[in-house]
């Protein structure tokens, strides 16, 4: 592979243009280049290609595209894959307008101005490997590998795209490792301290199941095509329940549906497990031979009065009891429980309480029954260790930085991580990730991105708000651009992910970039001469018994395959956790500092006063038209309203506030401005609006976005990110 590729797009002259607040193309030439197919609809003939959705989404739908003249014509959900059906989603269905979208980013672009101006000058990607190289090796020198930093997440799922394309070149020159903790977490720890894993059953055993339970997990929006697989169990005479602070459109499809106070979730589930153990509606035989510390357990419950629930919940003791008949009187029961719901600082104290209702009532070990929380069985079955070249680190006790504390590392005079100095960064590359505006505090994480000293390189598809502060920046491929697989996190699918066609423009997928960046650093190993299919190869080369028949040919043939993975998980009642037994007394939560059994402190206590004491507790979950920020270019999903905030008809009554009013909330990060939806959708004291939602788009102020209000203080365990722990003030704006 020569790294010196010429373009036709070189030699056009060097271009600044000046950003243009209103639109979202500051610094892109010739958009012409990529118009979509100009009988866009008329053709739907040519050939099929295979490729699953790679944002991070526990949908995974396996779409297929039309290809004419080298053009991606029309997409569909693949349905020859029961789980996809033939309709995506709405992003889904724009992914022919996010490929073209007139606002891709065409060339490589160098910042002219000062950092976040927005005026750039094109220059090659030789130009830009010559100049990324140098600066990398220069800081390397002076301040040593350390002092380089990725930041990346999600915006592409891919195997390759997230993980080995970037983590093949950060392993090797030793840079600090970034702990990719923000999503899921703390409830890692939680489960584990009660049955020893978080990977669960086969979703699709739902079917088999007599109670389908949704805890703080939103499907409507994040895993729409699990609707299907809950409708049919319901038409089978399935029952369902929901818990959750915000009146989603599912909950109003439930049998029981509780609406507790954000975070409280600890009490409810000791008044639900209360009211189990009064009507004696426990699994004797199963506590009795698969667990422990029952008695401590009765005892704890006992602290607790159905009163002290109730004002701590919200929740009507006869609506909780109603929920808990439910799920006693039913043998089968399979719980679903959310992403969103344990990013609190007691997140993991929360994911334990939840898990211990199964445990009450018996229910693990047998088929539909168990808790389905991220499901990762078919990307951590992958040879990862081989593929991402983790045995090139040299530095295996690298400084760790964890993503959601990313302002507080290149903070300009006192940079720490885990609450501790840690080493200046001086260098930093972005990609797949878009931390102005999904990581917490998007103000501080500004003011870092704006030191001089601090050499940021951005490559995505479009100009979003972190490239804005970046010293170059680069297009990145879109995911259709290149060959990849990806692994489910909610069922148990391994599938592929197809080149629809070439690189819009300049731009270069996550692995290309990396490997000629390797190359322009002097490395030269084979392992950056390797194509994505000998990367797919690797990946597939797995020891993983979760892997059995699965074989690069079959799956480029299949295009997916669902792994057979026996079914019921934990059949053999041993559990990974000290014991060997389920735990409703855990060590491992004393050994943290907290109550063994269940804690019960609120996020409020862990406040400071300045923000304890306003009157707000702020939600921000995902919404239907994007994936986090990603889709937000695209312009009929812009076209849908984005920047509201939801507040109840009690509080909106005192504040004076009616829908369409515009309101600014504020603490002592940062304020931003949306439009109010007055609805009973949150409980009074609770807001909602979305997350990740762009700043410098903000139709009502780009001083703010819902990130410029959000704590970056870490969960309880497990080390994820807690935006919902964050308090705000709210006034007419
Ligand atoms: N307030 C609040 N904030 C949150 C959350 C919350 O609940 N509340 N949730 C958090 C969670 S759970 C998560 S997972 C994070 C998500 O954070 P991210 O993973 O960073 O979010 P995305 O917006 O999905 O993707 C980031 C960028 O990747 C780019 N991208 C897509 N494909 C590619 C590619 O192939 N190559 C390159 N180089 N770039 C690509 C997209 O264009 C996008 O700009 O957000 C977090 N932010
Ligand atoms: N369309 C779309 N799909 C997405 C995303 C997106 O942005 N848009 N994001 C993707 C990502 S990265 C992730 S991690 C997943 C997230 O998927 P989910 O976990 O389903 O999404 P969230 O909206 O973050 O949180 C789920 C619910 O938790 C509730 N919740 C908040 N606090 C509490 C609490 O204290 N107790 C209880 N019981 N519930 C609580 C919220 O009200 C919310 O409805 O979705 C993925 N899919
Ligand atoms: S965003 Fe989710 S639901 Fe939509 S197409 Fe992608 S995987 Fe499917
Ligand atoms: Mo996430």
């Amino acid at each position: 592979m020569k790294i010196n590729r010429r373009t036709f797009m070189q030699g056009a002259g060097a271009t600044a243009i000046l950003s243009s607040l209103s639109g979202l193309t500051p610094g892109i030439a010739n958009a012409r280049t990529t118009g979509a197919h100009s009988n866009l609809l008329a053709k739907r003939n040519g050939e099929v290609v295979y490729h699953s959705c790679l944002r991070n989404c526990a949908a995974r739908c396996l779409l297929k595209f039309r290809v004419q003249d080298g053009r991606m014509t029309y997409v569909s959900g693949a349905e020859e894959q029961a789980k996809t059906g033939k309709a995506p989603c709405l992003k889904g269905q724009a992914y022919v307008q996010y490929t073209y979208a007139p606002d891709r980013i065409l060339h490589p672009m160098e910042r002219v101005g000062a950092k976040g101006e927005g005026k750039w000058r094109r220059i090659s990607w030789d130009e830009a490997y010559k100049k990324i190289s140098d600066r990398l090796k220069s800081v390397i020198t002076e301040h040593g590998s350390e002092s380089i930093l990725p930041y990346s997440y999600s915006g592409n799922y891919g195997a390759i795209g997230m993980s080995a394309s970037g983590e093949r070149f950060w392993n090797r020159i030793g840079s600090s490792i970034l702990e990719r903790k923000v999503c899921t977490y703390a409830a890692y720890d939680g489960l584990e301290s009660v049955y020893g894993t978080f990977l669960g059953p086969d979703p699709e055993d739902v079917m088999l199941s007599d109670v389908y339970l949704n805890w703080g997990h939103d499907e409507t929006v994040s895993n729409t095509i699990a609707i299907k697989l809950i409708n049919k169990a319901r038409d089978n005479g399935t029952k369902f329940l929901v818990v959750n602070p915000q009146r989603t459109p599912l909950c109003n499809q439930a049998d029981v549906y509780l609406q507790p106070k954000p975070s409280t979730d600890v009490q409810l589930c000791a008044g639900i497990m209360k009211y189990l153990v009064e009507k004696d509606l426990v699994n004797h035989k199963f506590i009795q031979e698969q667990s422990i510390g029952y008695d401590d357990l009765l005892k704890r419950l006992d602290e607790l009065s159905y009163d002290e629930i109730e004002q701590i919940t919200g929740v009507p003791r006869a609506k909780m009891f109603e929920f808990a008949q439910i799920l006693g009187e039913n043998e089968k029961t399979m719980l679903r429980m959310g992403y969103g719901f344990q990013r609190n600082f007691n997140g993991a104290r929360m994911s334990r309480a939840v898990a211990m209702l199964l445990g009450v009532t018996g229910n693990f070990g047998k088929r539909g029954n168990g808790l389905v929380y991220d499901n990762i069985h078919a990307g951590a079955g992958l040879n990862q260790s081989i593929a991402s070249g983790k045995y090139m680190r040299k530095n295996k006790d690298a400084q760790r930085i964890n993503m959601t504390e990313i302002a507080k590392a290149i903070h300009p005079t006192n940079p720490t991580s885990h609450d501790k100095p840690s080493k200046p960064i001086h260098a930093m590359i972005i990609y797949n990730g878009n931390p102005v505006v999904v990581a917490p505090d998007t103000n501080a994480v500004i003011e870092g991105m704006k030191r001089e000293d601090l050499f940021v390189v951005g490559h995505d598809m479009v100009m979003t708000d972190s490239l804005q502060y970046c010293d170059i920046i680069l297009p990145s491929a879109s995911q259709f651009e290149t060959d990849d697989i990806v692994g489910d996190y909610h069922g148990y699918y391994i599938q592929v992910c197809q080149k629809v066609i070439e690189p819009v423009g300049e731009s270069k997928c996550n692995w290309t970039f990396f490997r000629e960046l390797g190359q322009a650093m002097g490395f030269e190993d084979d392992v950056f001469k390797a194509s994505n299919d000998d990367i797919i190869k690797e990946l597939l080369d797995t020891d993983s018994p979760d892997y059995k028949g699965v074989t690069y040919e079959r799956l480029m043939k299949e295009k997916f395959i669902k792994l057979d993975i026996p079914q019921p998980v934990l059949a053999d009642g041993k559990y990974n956790t000290p014991s060997g037994k389920i735990e409703f007394s855990s060590k491992l939560m004393s050994d943290a500092g907290y109550h063994p059994v269940l804690d019960w402190q609120l996020p409020e206590e862990e406040m400071e006063p300045k923000e304890r004491n306003l009157p707000f507790r702020l939600l921000s979950s995902g919404v239907p038209q994007r994936v986090n920020s990603s889709f937000y270019n695209v312009k009929y999903i812009r076209a849908i309203p984005a920047y509201y905030v939801k507040i109840n008809p009690v509080d909106a009554k005192t504040y004076d506030v009616k829908d369409n009013d515009v309101v600014k909330l504020s603490n002592h990060r940062g304020e931003a401005r949306f439009v109010v939806i007055v609805t009973e959708g949150v409980l009074p004291g609770s807001l909602m609006t979305p997350k990740c939602n762009w700043l410098r788009m903000n139709p009502n102020g780009t001083e703010g976005c819902t990130n410029s209000l959000t704590t970056d203080k870490l969960t309880d365990m497990g080390g994820c990110s807690a935006y919902h722990s964050t308090r705000v003030d709210l006034a007419k704006a």
